[in-house]
């Protein structure tokens, strides 16, 4: 009887220590579900394996992950969702859907923000792209890494997009994202939101004349089958953030924790280089299996630019606050003169 009891304090005892030292983690394993919208040959679902990879050898097996791709565990907004209630360990969504659960995020939405993926992956990776991600942390979420999604183009079945003037009255589907909304109406087109999981369907029964997504999804949504012209018009730069949930994760043995950060970010940087290193090629099999793909002229850009991006800018501003968006345009400017002075002899 004794004995027993003794026993148990011991099991006790042994159970708040395994709880305030985060490092005790031998004996423990963990499951991790990741939702992700796009197919399992997306970038960034590639860099979600090559973190499965590196985080299951480095826990021994202990810490075991499974990506689930094609919105099959949900939307983006409904599993960050799911992972903010704690129903589900981790997700991926593109900068719209997470804006609805941190606003700040919505900085990223201002049109033509980047001039280049460096550029844009060097502001990411300083200190305004990680104040980002901790920012989740006042909704519950923990921002492991930046998954790529790539600069988001125009398709579309009517007309080649070479100037502002070619948007104008065309429906093209959106993100439901009142600031991609903005944006579109703001080039003088029709935007429709419509799910990604519906985009094919969309364009197929011409309920959209056109639709916009990084040159990735274009290939693996099969929309040659369904759009004649794709116009590089690269309006913005959008990325998938890996969130979890902040409780859970902070739960992790520290150690785990640890592995599963370097892991997440291993994989962000495999899919940034997968996704710009396949580009030129995607677009020459886009263009072999009949799509006409063009590029749009530094004049043509620049009038796009200037209809589109003082109007979602300022209402930007006004959702998150000027101070901060003058910080994360100081953080940009930052990295350009730093680029600068790298090449200054
Ligand atoms: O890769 O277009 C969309 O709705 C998607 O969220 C996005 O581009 C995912």
């Amino acid at each position: 009887m004794r004995t027993s009891f003794l026993a148990t304090m011991a099991a006790v005892a042994f159970a708040v220590l395994a709880l305030v030292h985060p490092q005790a983690s031998a004996g423990q394993a963990f499951e991790v579900r990741i939702s992700a919208c796009n197919t399992m040959e997306h970038p960034q679902t590639l860099g979600l394996l090559v973190m499965k990879d590196y985080v299951e050898k480095h826990t021994g097996g202990a810490v075991q992950v499974h990506v689930f791709p094609n919105s099959q565990l949900g939307a983006e907004l409904e599993s960050v969702e799911q992972v903010q209630m704690g129903t589900l360990e981790m997700a991926t969504a593109s900068i719209a859907p997470i804006v609805t659960f941190q606003e700040k995020f919505s900085v990223l939405d201002i049109p033509f923000l980047f001039d280049s993926y460096l550029e844009a992956w060097a502001v990411l990776d300083s200190k305004a792209g990680t104040d980002l991600l901790d920012s989740l942390e006042e909704v519950g979420l923990y921002g492991l890494a930046f998954m790529e999604n790539g600069y988001r183009h125009t398709t579309n079945n009517n007309r080649p997009i070479t100037s502002l003037a070619d948007f104008g009255g065309l429906k093209i589907r959106t993100m439901q994202s009142p600031l991609h909304i903005d944006n579109f109406k703001a080039l003088g087109a029709n935007p429709t939101p419509i799910p990604f999981s519906e985009v094919y369907m969309a364009l197929s029964q011409r309920i959209a004349d056109g639709q916009e997504n990084p040159i990735a999804n274009i290939w693996d949504l099969k929309l040659v089958e369904v759009q004649k012209y794709t116009s590089l018009t690269g309006h913005i730069y959008d990325a998938m953030p890996l969130v979890t949930n902040l409780k859970w994760f902070k739960s992790l043995p520290g150690d785990y924790q640890e592995v599963i950060r370097t892991g997440a970010i291993l994989g962000q940087n495999y899919s940034r280089f997968i996704n710009a290193g396949r580009e030129d090629m995607i677009i020459a099999k886009l263009r072999e299996l009949g799509m006409e793909v063009n590029d749009l002229s530094a004049e043509a850009k620049n009038a796009i630019k200037d209809a589109a991006q003082p109007v979602v800018a300022e209402k930007v501003r006004k959702n998150i606050g000027a101070e901060y968006v003058d910080n994360f345009l100081k953080a940009i400017d930052q990295v350009r003169i730093d680029t600068a002075k790298s090449v200054d002899m």
